[in-house]
């Protein structure tokens, strides 16, 4: 790498990549508690139902190399996950041995939570020798970030007969309620992504509410997706579009939770469910990433 130059490093959840992954898989997410065997059916069952395998490994490699092109050939995108292999640790040690020295890391997450931004810093912290790190934390108010979601409501709306009619609801996955009582960013970021989406779309109405919540015996934070879905139904609404804005890529939260379960309920309810497309490699996505790491790097005066 040339003097002063770079590497970026684009951290994500990580995913099993076949059905027999998935048991270990669930150990790493679960930090080593047993998965019941009632749980563990029916996760695997949920991967079959998504093909076999979550795509999220391969969307976030194409994400990567859709920045390498932006980037040019000076500043080498790495990928690592922070459940599943790569794991962010051996990413960290590939890209030592090739030579960087320098990294910006980037989680593909935009809203910061201690448990989940907070979990990729610490990964980080521990594996990263002595590579120098500027970690971005949040890009929630990214002005790229809000036009690429807006732009794939404009263009999901666009699969409904009338527009107008149509109840749009973003969803981000939940969190345990006790994160409220350490004053985590996490809601307020969301709603404030929300909001700024909504604008541009000209000042239109939205809701907002959470999926995905895990199986622990907590609370976790609400409203539920699926419980919102039924209350606008039996409101009289027959047109739902879904955006999960807390997401940038394709993957079991998206696929099953929305396209298998609440596409289900909405058939239940009589409700013409749509879902706009995830951001993955697409163009306004990508010069996102790009600006953040170019501003993380000239932060540290590497550029
Ligand atoms: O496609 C895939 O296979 C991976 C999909 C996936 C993504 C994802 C993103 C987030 N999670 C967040 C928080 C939690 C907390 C727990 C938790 C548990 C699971 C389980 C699966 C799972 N998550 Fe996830 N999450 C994905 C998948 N998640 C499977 C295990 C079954 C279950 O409990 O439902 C609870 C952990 C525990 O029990 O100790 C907390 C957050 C995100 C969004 C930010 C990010 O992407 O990093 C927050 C994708």
């Amino acid at each position: 790498m040339p003097e002063r130059s770079y590497g970026v490093l684009l951290v994500a959840y990580g995913a099993p990549l076949s059905l027999d992954e998935v048991e270990p898989y669930l150990n790493d997410v679960r930090g080593g508690r047993p998965t019941s065997p009632g749980v563990l059916e029916e996760l695997r069952g949920r991967y079959a139902a998504i093909g076999g395998r979550s795509p999220l490994l391969d969307r976030t490699r194409e994400q990567a190399a859709a920045l390498q092109r932006e980037l040019g050939g000076n500043h080498p995108v790495y990928v690592g996950m922070r459940h599943w292999h790569p794991y962010i640790g051996d990413v960290l040690a590939e890209l030592a041995a090739d030579g960087v020295t320098r990294l910006v890391a980037i989680p593909l997450a935009p809203h910061f939570s201690r448990m989940s931004i907070g979990a990729y810093q610490k990964k980080i912290e521990e594996g990263r020798g002595s590579v120098d790190v500027f970690m971005v934390h949040q890009w929630h108010d990214h002005p790229l970030f809000l036009d690429a979601v807006a732009e794939r409501v404009t263009q999901a709306l666009q699969r409904f007969s009338d527009s107008d009619e149509v109840f749009l609801l973003f969803t981000a996955h939940s969190l345990p309620q006790r994160i409220l009582s350490d004053g985590d960013p996490y809601p307020g970021q969301l709603r404030a992504s929300v909001d700024a989406v909504l604008e541009r779309l000209g000042g239109r109405e939205g809701s907002f509410a959470f999926q995905s919540a895990g199986q622990t015996d907590e609370t976790w934070l609400g409203p539920d997706a699926g419980e919102v879905l039924r209350q606008t139904a039996e409101a009289g609404t027959r047109n739902v579009l879904i955006c999960p804005i807390g997401f940038v890529a394709d993957h079991l939260e998206v696929l099953y939770d929305v396209d298998v379960e609440y596409q289900g309920l909405a058939r239940e309810l009589n409700v013409h469910l749509e879902r706009t497309d995830s951001l993955n490699d697409t163009t306004l996505l990508i010069r996102a990433l790009a600006d953040l790491a170019g501003r993380g790097a000239r932060e540290r005066g590497w550029q």
